[in-house]
């Protein structure tokens, strides 16, 4: 249901419009409600930022920029000091579940909800172009190969001489993009589904991206959205006013759907992508070069050239989902302007992020999987989410963040955990407390044991086939590595090692844990 319009919200779809004094309750402490604080802050609103739990860095720097700090248990509905403070509007982070009491709370009151993303496509003119107009924005949905879709279709568009840079679900806060005082001709924004399922619902804040991609669809946060037709509504936002491509997925028939069933603007056209032979205005694959019959005049007849298979190899982009997720990026920088052979150029030049879920080996049915850089529990969160039956190696340097809430969270989706670093004692509690059921074993950080093969053993114990064995430690990593990169390395050789069975059978894990193997 569509929020009641306030008269005055319905006037701020501008940085230069007047902010100044209007009441700001902020939903979340993480990245996304420190960018919405700080950005209102700037803007003269009075901010209060409500959460349940916030770093004591956010915190502090809340006071530093002048928002208030109400820290409110997520359980209860809205506190005096809410009431007192009489929002006119509030701005949700993405990790809240729509039936949280605040959202309720805020329904039933009749105060419009925004999302982080609406009042980024609101302030966009903060920095214009030379022509005065604001970055364009290109979205990137899906629910696997956002992120190197987003930094691939972020690089072409730099190759092809555009100011461009990736934001959004990636990490990077959209309303730090547009608050960059550099500017930028494009915006490539990563939009997670919570973060669509707050888009789009008012007047004055509806997106109009350039071109919009859905890259495929598979059961995913469903708990959240409620139904997978939820889950999937929220998915096709992402092409809801599109101007000039709205780009699907052949081999996924939902999101050529959700095109056929957004509204769009005139003149946008419906591109797909896929792994076989391309018809008119699709990207494709003919006898390993990626070809381009979209965007040329002569479609009918010609295809360009763009790449090809061979290329993506040198990449690390020639697995399957990754050609496809090259030729869902070509669309959008295509759609963009950009010239073939900036595509190539591109494609070229792409290294995939070393150490962030990068897949180092599949082997009986087993994939073993190097999120390295996943130094902190956020992050991990994030690698935890992608997968469903998980042996999950975890610990090092805490930082003191206590890893409870992240145990909890993702209990059901493991298999076993194996428990590395310094900090063992504080996760192994975790887990005897909110993963009662979930073998734990224990890796010895003594300075005799290769922490790294002994974790790959103990793991490669207990996986069956259809699990992930993910490296996403929720830590840091100097306790027992010189940096995550390390880490990550010397996993990878780990399995390397054992795969070719040749990394020995000592065997110093210590089975713990009411379920330990
Ligand atoms: N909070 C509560 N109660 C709640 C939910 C959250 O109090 O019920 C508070 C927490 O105490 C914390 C803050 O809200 O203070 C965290 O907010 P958040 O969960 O929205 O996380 P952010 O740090 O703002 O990061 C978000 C995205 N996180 C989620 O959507 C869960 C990040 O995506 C994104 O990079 C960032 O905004 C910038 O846009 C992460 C993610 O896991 C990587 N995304 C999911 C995914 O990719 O599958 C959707």
């Amino acid at each position: 249901m569509d929020q009641p319009l306030n008269a005055r919200l319905e006037h701020l779809t501008s940085w230069h419009a007047d902010w100044s004094g209007l009441r700001v309750a902020v939903l979340g402490l993480g990245v996304t409600g420190f960018a919405v604080a700080d950005t209102l802050v700037e803007l003269g609103a009075s901010v209060l930022v409500v959460a349940a739990r916030g770093s004591e860095e956010h915190r502090g720097l809340l006071d530093v920029i002048g928002a208030r700090f109400l820290a409110h248990p997520d359980a209860e509905g809205a506190p005096e000091e809410l009431l007192a403070f009489a929002p006119e509007l509030v701005v949700v982070s993405p990790g809240y579940h729509p039936d949280h009491p605040l959202l309720a709370w805020a329904e039933q009151t009749g105060i419009p909800v925004w999302g982080d993303i609406e009042l980024a496509w609101r302030l966009r003119d903060k920095v214009v172009r030379a022509d005065g107009t604001p970055a364009e924005w290109v979205l990137v949905t899906g629910t696997n190969g956002k992120t190197t879709t987003t930094q691939l279709t972020a690089h072409m568009l730099v190759a092809g001489g555009l100011r461009a840079a990736p934001a959004g679900n990636i990490g990077i806060p959209v309303l730090d993009a547009i608050r960059d005082p550099g500017g930028f001709d494009v915006l490539v924004v990563e939009l997670s589904s919570y973060q669509l399922h707050w888009s789009h619902r008012n007047a004055g804040g509806e997106l109009a991206p350039l071109a919009s991609v859905c890259l495929n669809i598979a059961d995913d946060h469903l708990d959240w959205h409620g139904s997978r037709e939820a889950y999937i509504a929220a998915k096709g936002r992402v092409y809801e006013n599109t101007r000039v491509a709205c780009v699907y997925n052949r081999a996924d028939e939902a999101t050529m759907h959700l095109v056929e069933d957004a509204e769009v603007q005139e003149g946008c056209r419906a591109i797909g992508f896929g792994l076989g032979v391309p018809g008119r205005s699709e990207l494709g694959v003919i006898e390993g070069i990626l070809v381009d019959r979209a965007f040329l005049e002569e479609r009918h007849t010609h295809a360009l050239e763009l790449s090809t298979v061979e290329e993506l190899r040198d990449s690390g982009l020639a697995a399957p989902h990754s050609v496809a997720n090259v030729l869902a990026a070509s669309a959008l920088a295509r759609a963009a302007g950009v010239e073939p052979r900036h595509v190539r150029e591109a494609i070229r030049s792409f290294r995939m992020d070393a150490h962030r879920t990068e897949l180092v080996a599949v082997a009986s049915g087993v994939s073993w999987v190097d999120d390295s850089k996943a130094t902190n529990a956020h992050a991990a969160d994030a690698s935890l989410r992608a997968a469903e039956s998980v042996v999950w190696i975890a610990g090092g340097l805490l930082k003191g963040v206590d890893p409870a809430p992240l145990v909890e969270r993702h209990a059901g989706r493991l298999r076993a955990a194996v428990v590395i670093g310094a900090e063992r004692a504080e996760l192994l509690a975790a887990f005897e407390r909110h993963a009662p059921g979930v073998p734990v074993l224990e890796v010895d950080g003594s300075e005799t044991v290769d922490v790294m093969s002994a974790a790959v053993r103990a793991a490669a114990s207990v996986a069956q086939p259809g699990d992930v064995v993910l490296l996403a430690p929720a830590a840091a990593s100097m306790d027992q590595f010189t940096d995550y990169a390390d880490r990550g390395r010397r996993f990878a050789e780990a399995v390397r090692r054992h795969l070719e069975g040749g990394d020995g059978d000592d065997d110093p894990t210590l089975p713990t844990g009411a379920g330990g193997a």
